[in-house]
């Protein structure tokens, strides 16, 4: 995150009028939902967006939010409840400004909230809160995970019990800053011949607040066994990561970025490497685009956002709209109104 405007999102919101599918509330602006199912009821756990009145630049400054809402239903098209402030900057100890993309998990009788936010220097880090209520209020930790980096936590717990964190986002994601293993506030990306920026992934402890190894960077492969350039920027990671099993097989599926694609990539281990796949959804309205995917009673879903409700790129709305598998498990792709 993120490029310039450009009026992008504008343009769009003049000429689109059917974008899919409704927002799921209107009384606020959400973003970046992360859904997840406990205990039977579909809970999501988006970025609440509002206008801070910060100018628009290129490392996504104008995304100045403060706080989570937790949305919950008990069915896709029912009911859509607000649940409140669930996490409040103000009581997070060490956080500077910018609470971005948040996920949950569960285990043990608690609930944890992940969420990227830049600490007091300004470098994106990822914190931890629980409650023992999937809607909190969620208490977060006094310090970040330690060897965290970047934005857009997505928590994976496998099949065995294993839990995984990926995260990462290029530009304003800060992760060209960690090329040397160093916060570095002039690293720069690789030039575009070269293999592209990873997501990194880490297994959490059995505590759930820590990684439990080094957070190792992920390879994204083209169908010949070679790694996505950083100028292939139609496929490479931008941001936004997301990972799911279907059949034995790991599906990890992201932003695109700057090409605005919702694109996935498949492996046999939650390590990757991850072969290109394809693209989930066309660029939606407005500059970002961020999802994840749930199975709800046998079907699968596409959670994610556009800008139908403001115009504005950092006035987003989120959505869910249903995903169809081909018989091999691959994504139908779906088309997002042509503008
Ligand atoms: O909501 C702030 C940022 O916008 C997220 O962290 C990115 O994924 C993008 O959606």
């Amino acid at each position: 995150l993120l490029g310039t405007v450009s009026g992008f999102g504008q343009q769009r919101a003049e000429t689109a009028p059917k974008l899919l599918s409704k927002p799921l509330v209107s009384h606020i602006y959400t973003a970046d939902p992360s859904a997840h199912v406990f205990n039977g009821r579909i809970y999501i756990y988006p970025s609440h967006d509002y206008e801070a009145g910060v100018p628009e630049d290129d490392l996504g400054s104008h995304f100045a939010m403060r706080d989570y809402h937790v949305l919950s239903m008990d069915r896709i098209n029912g009911k859509v409840t607000d649940h409140g402030v669930a996490l409040d900057i103000k009581n997070i100890p060490w956080a500077g400004k910018q609470l971005w993309a948040p996920d949950a998990a569960y285990k043990n009788g608690t609930y944890y909230l992940y969420f990227p936010v830049k600490d007091k220097q300004g470098v994106f880090r990822i914190g931890v809160a629980t409650s023992k209520s999937p809607t909190g209020p969620f208490k977060a930790e006094s310090a970040p995970m330690k060897g965290s980096l970047s934005i857009d936590p997505a928590v994976f717990t496998d099949t065995d019990g294993q839990t995984y964190m990926y995260i990462g986002g290029i530009w304003g994601g800060q992760l060209q800053r960690w090329r040397s293993g160093q916060y570095n506030p002039n690293g720069k990306e690789p030039a575009t011949n070269e293999p592209a920026l990873g997501p990194k992934v880490a297994r959490l402890s059995k505590n759930m607040l820590q990684f439990d190894e080094p957070v190792k960077e992920i390879k994204i492969l083209d169908k010949a066994g070679k790694p996505l350039l950083a100028g292939d920027n139609k496929r490479r990671f931008f941001e936004g990561g997301w990972m799911h099993k279907y059949k034995d097989k790991y599906y990890f599926s992201y932003s695109t970025g700057d090409t605005h694609f919702l694109a996935y990539a498949t492996g046999t281990s939650p390590y990757g490497p991850f072969t290109y796949q394809g693209v989930i959804l066309t660029p939606v309205q407005g500059w970002t685009t961020h999802h994840s995917i749930i199975e709800f009673n046998g079907k699968w879903y596409l959670f994610y956002h556009d800008t139908e409700l403001s115009g504005k790129t950092h006035l987003r709305n989120v959505k869910v709209t249903e995903l169809t598998r081909k018989p091999d498990g691959s994504f139908v792709t779906i088309n997002y109104p042509a503008k």
